[in-house]
């Protein structure tokens, strides 16, 4: 299929790049049933999308056991000079990263077609979106650009002759010889693969991996490291965020966006449904916030994805009945179990699976053991769902809204065992941003630093801020300066705390609402708050736990501000922090110098 773009930037890119190469054809994508449809059927005839006799119009892939998740190491943000790439990227010079990846692109795509992906991420239209144009020689990222972003011809025409457009190269970087059968999953060895991204032209060139965040490249390589440094300078935040909409029993709105890092249950929050009666769940996105100033002084937040690419081991009614019921058709799996009467399974489903076959294409069954005793999984501990964010039956009536939804609440978190209490509120901005620059995790099989116990991820973006994260801080503080009294106001949440015994000291999933409510009755200036060395936290009896199983005791240590504990942790802080050398902002020097005062250091 040809085009009627008249834009002549994306014509002559598309040129320039087919000549590199080299497919054996180009073709235009327009975004529609037909054309995804018959994707789908050249990957069926091709043994690589099985068809699930269980799940309508919904196809299991399994990927090269090589390719299996986002590849940080070879992640690269190839800034002129080093030192904008900051402390937490890997950093090639653009020139020689460029003069690396031509000679591998030459020639890539031999006896394959081109698809030329235009798509919007936000709504088309959007004084938020952003239109991006991703080149791919894998059917598999046409399908899932189709849930995941908005794509085709409605993108072309608000693109027009002359608009800007983000370029995303990307290759599995597996040329055919004549003659030579496909694999079912073509990808290049480890040490081809190259995520690149140029944000001072942004631009990203991905080469040798088909799978998520890797291939799909309007999410983590636009939406945020692209996006990340191109906030910044236009002043606007583009963040790893959920979006949420909580209504109180008198229909009172408030939006929440959330930043946790991985296997931290960041999806099911997003798809909440609150065990307190009258209040009011919606979901408007489950990873990312595009964040403007609206007209009004205020920050209005947009999802810019159109679909959810969630993980799968974990999901289950218990934990995520929304994101089940969003999957239950038109949704796409890659690396899950395939059962015997033709649906998908995976660990900690909650259904049985006497046997299958697993992710590799081995036969399975829950007692499979490995060479060394080990049981083996069925799923791998990354198998994704793409689904239709259209398909969440919370999703909120406006999430496609294109001016946004005001944001009342920002939320950072993650999973710490000890010291962190359940809810914490900054004191005021600059204490949040300090929260959300020192926000830490346990180490988890999804986000594995075997040299530390805690990992401190930033605002949960340590693998996806595209600039030096001492001056994405600063951007952060001087968002503040802008909002000014319009901010929204900043809490720390840790759902994961546990009692000496080593039991979960909160029930977590639908009971989080009670403590989005008492955020929400914090904005709104109805419940008071005890102020501790970390922040305010909730008055016994402000946080409603009424019906819940948790004691007064527990309650208490679920809140308890361990000082000795704080007192321990501050070196570690202290050296993260210097990380960012010159460019720590002076302002979190004082965040820090004030913990200090408060803790008796
Ligand atoms: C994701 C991630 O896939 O954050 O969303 O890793
Ligand atoms: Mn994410």
């Amino acid at each position: 299929m040809t085009t009627t773009t008249k834009n002549t930037k994306l014509l002559a890119w598309v040129e320039e790049m087919a000549n590199l190469c080299n497919p054996d054809k180009v073709q235009w994508c327009d975004g529609s049933k037909a054309e995804y449809d018959a994707m789908i059927k050249i990957m069926v005839d091709a043994g690589a999308a099985i068809p699930l006799g269980k799940r309508p119009n919904s196809y299991l892939f399994r990927s090269d056991p090589s390719d299996v998740a986002r590849v940080e190491d070879r992640t690269y943000i190839a800034t002129r000079n080093q030192e904008d790439a900051g402390p937490t990227n890997n950093w090639i010079d653009p020139v020689k990263l460029k003069t690396i990846m031509r000679d591998l692109y030459k020639g890539c795509m031999r006896g394959r077609t081109l698809y030329v992906i235009p798509f919007s991420m936000g709504p088309v239209g959007s004084p938020i979106s952003k239109i991006g144009v991703e080149l791919s020689d894998s059917p598999y990222v046409v399908v899932n650009m189709h849930i995941m972003t908005r794509v085709g011809d409605k993108v072309l025409k608000a693109l027009g002759e002359n608009g800007a457009f983000v370029p995303c190269m990307h290759s599995v970087g597996a040329p055919l010889e004549p003659g030579q059968k496909d694999s079912r999953w073509p990808c290049a060895p480890i040490e081809k693969k190259y995520i690149a991204h140029f944000p001072e032209e942004n631009l990203i060139w991905s080469f040798g991996s088909g799978y998520g965040g890797n291939a799909l490249l309007g999410k983590k390589c636009l939406a945020l490291r692209i996006a990340s440094p191109m906030a910044r300078r236009e002043g606007w935040m583009a963040e790893h965020m959920l979006i949420l909409r909580l209504t109180n029993p008198q229909g009172k709105r408030f939006h929440i966006a959330a930043a946790f890092p991985s296997a931290c249950g960041k999806t099911n929050l997003a798809m909440l449904q609150p065990s307190i009666a009258g209040w009011k769940c919606e979901c408007i996105g489950d990873d990312i916030a595009w964040m403007k100033t609206g007209a009004d002084g205020r920050l209005y937040a947009i999802n810019p994805e159109a679909g959810f690419f969630g993980v799968c081991p974990g999901t289950s009614y218990k934990s995520n009945p929304m994101a089940m019921e969003s999957i239950k058709a038109n949704a796409i799996f890659t690396n899950c179990v395939l059962t015997d009467d033709g649906d998908i399974w995976w660990e900690d489903m909650d259904v049985e699976c006497k046997h299958g076959i697993d992710w590799k294409g081995n036969e399975w069954s829950p007692d499979r053991k490995d060479a060394e005793g080990k049981p083996v999984k069925g799923a791998h501990p990354n198998a994704r769902f793409t689904a239709p964010a259209r398909q969440c039956p919370v999703i909120c009536p406006d999430w496609e809204d294109p001016a946004g939804v005001p944001i009342d609440i920002f939320v950072f978190g993650g999973r710490r065992s000890k010291l962190v209490p359940l809810v914490s509120e900054a004191y005021n901005w600059d204490h949040g941003v300090y929260m959300g620059a020192t926000a830490a995790s346990e180490a988890t099989a999804a986000a594995l630093d075997a040299k530390k116990a805690i990992r401190r991820d930033p605002m949960a973006m340590l693998p996806f801020c595209g600039y030096h994260i001492g001056d994405y801080w600063q951007h952060w503080l001087n968002m503040g300066d802008k909002l000014g009294a319009k901010a929204p106001k900043i809490f720390y949440t840790n759902w994961f705390r546990k009692s000496g015994d080593g039991k979960w000291l909160w029930p977590g999933f639908g009971e989080n609402c009670r403590v989005l409510k008492w955020m929400c009755e914090r904005v709104e200036g109805k419940v008071g708050a005890v102020e501790t060395p970390v922040g305010y936290v909730p008055k016994p009896g402000d946080l409603d736990v009424s019906g819940l199983k948790v004691s007064e005791a527990e309650m208490a240590e679920l809140l308890h501000i361990d000082v000795e504990g704080w007192k321990s942790e501050v070196p570690e802080i202290e050296e993260y922090l210097s990380t960012a050398g010159a460019r720590l902002p002076l302002r979190m020097k004082t965040q820090l110098a004030e913990l200090k005062k408060r803790i008796g250091l």
